[in-house]
């Protein structure tokens, strides 16, 4: 392994609570969200500034992120997962996105987008072939669903898999797919003969079959994200999810991972707040700091007002999940917001810092650069509005 830089500053990181949303929590949550955080204090953030300058990928973070339970925190645990309830799942993002993007990135596409799939969709085989060594970070996952020309409108993917009698031939591409140039196993959603999407887990030592990165990001520079090339691949029909088809089975996951990032981007709004905060109350100007005067204040009490709503309506979604009442267009709204929030306030935040704002001496500016991305991805921002849009006129702006 690399040299790895650990950087001599220290982490100050005080969590924002302002309306006591702790109490909303039980102790187990609270149990669980103060591990997270102090392992990101000790294992992330001493380096993620370094790897992410590199643009190199912290693979050796994967047995932490294991151990944690951040490997399909919902899954149960006779297939390896932690067995907990949404909240958990929502607290470990926010923990884990406070540290990073891409982190969090490696951890949802693992869970929510790998993991999820073979639990909900894949036969029993399936399951215990592969469930436990996701879990345990002994396997690492991708999800294709994005191709070149096939971006917010998946149902037209062309990627496509021919019945050869006793298997399956593969054959197409996908293209920004986080985790893709280090994953043991992708999950890849392509249609059969009839054009119907069905769902298979294609593994990185078939023939035909490869990943190569996609380099040159200045947004998540500490995930690694490739393509995925599929040429003549030939799928034993075992690998194919029985138990799924039609675009609602990719769909079905990103309400998983959307429902994550609605958590998790709050965490990284978290840490630039607290970030600009300690700042302006240390940086001196005309005499006084920073902090005390009135533009900055406007600043920093939006930022504040914007993360408490935003944490409001992580928990309720969180209930609701609990529930089984939340629906994919709640989830939507809680993303879109989520992400909005904390690409503001990132922007707010690194304008504080003034010229520090651009140094890799604070989080913000990797934050703000890792949100270019978070909002793109799992649904665009317009895309999420246009879901709640459908959802609360009735009338489809995509057809
Ligand atoms: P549409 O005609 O609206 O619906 C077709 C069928 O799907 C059902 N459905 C859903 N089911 C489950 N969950 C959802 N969220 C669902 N949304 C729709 C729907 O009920 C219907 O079912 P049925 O039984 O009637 O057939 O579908 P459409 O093709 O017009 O798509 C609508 C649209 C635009 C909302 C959808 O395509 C979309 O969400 N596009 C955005 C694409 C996207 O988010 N891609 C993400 C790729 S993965 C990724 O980015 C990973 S980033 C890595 C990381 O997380 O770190
Ligand atoms: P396009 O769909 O071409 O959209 C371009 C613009 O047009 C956007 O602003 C969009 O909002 C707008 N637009 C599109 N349609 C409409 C409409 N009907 N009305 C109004 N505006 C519209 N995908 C995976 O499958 N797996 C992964 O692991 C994964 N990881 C990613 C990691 C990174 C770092 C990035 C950047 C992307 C990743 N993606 C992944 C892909 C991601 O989900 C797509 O980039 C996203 O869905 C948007 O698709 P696109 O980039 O093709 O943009």
């Amino acid at each position: 392994m690399k040299d790895i830089h650990k950087s001599s500053k220290k982490d100050l990181y005080e969590a924002p609570d302002y309306f006591l949303v702790d109490d909303l929590l039980t102790e187990e949550h609270k149990l669980i969200r103060d591990a997270v955080r102090t392992w990101v204090k000790k294992e992330v953030s001493p380096i993620i500034e370094d790897f992410a300058q590199r643009a190199e990928f912290p693979k050796h973070l994967i047995p932490g992120l294991a151990s944690l339970g951040a490997f399909g925190p919902t899954i149960p645990v006779n297939y390896g997962g932690a067995g907990l309830d949404y909240i958990s799942y929502g607290l470990i993002m926010q923990e884990i996105e406070r540290g990073d993007s891409g982190i969090r990135s490696t951890a949802s596409v693992q869970g929510s987008l790998v993991m999820y799939p073979i639990y909900a969709y894949g036969s029993e085989e399936q399951k215990t072939k592969f469930l436990p060594k996701l879990a345990s970070g002994e396997f690492l996952g991708c999800f294709g669903l994005t191709e070149p020309d096939h971006g917010s409108d998946p149902g037209s993917m062309i990627t496509n898999i021919k019945d050869m009698g006793d298997h399956y031939v593969l054959n197409g591409s996908k293209m920004w797919i986080s985790n893709s140039p280090y994953a043991d196993i992708a999950v890849v959603w392509a249609k059969d003969e009839q054009g119907i999407i069905r769902g298979l887990i294609v593994e990185k030592s078939m023939e035909g079959f490869s990943a190569p990165e996609i380099h040159g990001k200045w947004s998540l520079r500490a995930s690694a994200t490739g393509e995925l090339v599929f040429n003549n691949v030939k799928i034993p029909k075992e690998n194919i999810f029985p138990n799924i088809s039609g675009i609602k089975g990719p769909l079905g996951c990103l309400n998983q991972a959307r429902y994550g990032i609605a958590w998790g981007a709050l965490g990284a709004a978290m840490d630039c707040y607290d970030t600009a905060l300690r700042y302006s109350k240390e940086r001196m100007q005309f005499g006084r700091p920073i902090g005390g005067f009135q533009l900055q204040q406007k600043k920093l009490a939006e930022m504040i007002t914007e993360i408490t709503k935003g944490q409001l309506l992580a928990w309720r979604l969180g209930v609701l999940k609990n529930e089984g009442r939340a629906t994919p267009a709640q989830i939507s709204m809680a993303k879109r917001n989520s992400v909005e929030t904390a690409i503001n306030i990132a922007r707010e935040a690194r304008q504080i810092l003034g010229g520090m704002g651009i140094t890799g001496e604070y989080p913000v500016m990797r934050h703000m650069m890792n949100l270019e991305s978070v909002v793109t991805y799992e649904g665009t921002h317009d895309i999420h509005l246009l879901i709640t849009g459908m959802d609360i006129t009735g009338l489809n702006a995509f057809q």
